[in-house]
């Protein structure tokens, strides 16, 4: 396993600091947004550290579909048939956490395109 020094995801997934975990895999863990943007808004990341969506992709495929395999059973756990994947990338459209994360959103009314 990877992990990068003062990444705080690469903290939660080794449990150093306290998240709302919902769903772990080998290669992957969920947990609830600290600042939750709908009823339902989880963040799967990969175990190991990638700055972001494309770099993961490029360096472990199978982790990437990991990450829409755990936010698809997270969604049906909790009840929602209709949801939203997000992979920010760069500080440009929003990407503030530099490890890799796809964010689930659900469970209220959405409007497209996004903010
Ligand atoms: P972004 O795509 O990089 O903007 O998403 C980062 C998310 O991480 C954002 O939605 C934050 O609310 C969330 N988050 C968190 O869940 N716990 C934290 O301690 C911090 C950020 I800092």
């Amino acid at each position: 396993m990877t992990a990068a020094d003062d990444c705080l995801f690469c903290k939660i997934v080794a449990g150093e600091i306290p998240a709302e975990v919902v769903h772990v895999t080998e290669s992957a863990v969920a947990f609830r947004d600290i600042n939750a943007q709908a009823p339902t808004h989880v963040l799967v990341v990969p175990r190991d550290h990638y700055a972001n969506a494309v770099e993961l992709a490029e360096g472990d495929p199978a982790a990437t579909a990991e990450l829409v395999r755990v936010a698809a059973a997270v969604a049906t756990a909790e009840g929602h048939d209709d949801y939203r994947l997000v992979f920010n990338t760069g500080p440009g459209v929003g990407q503030t956490v530099f490890h890799a994360h796809l964010h689930l959103l659900a469970g209220r009314p959405m409007t497209w395109p996004p903010g």
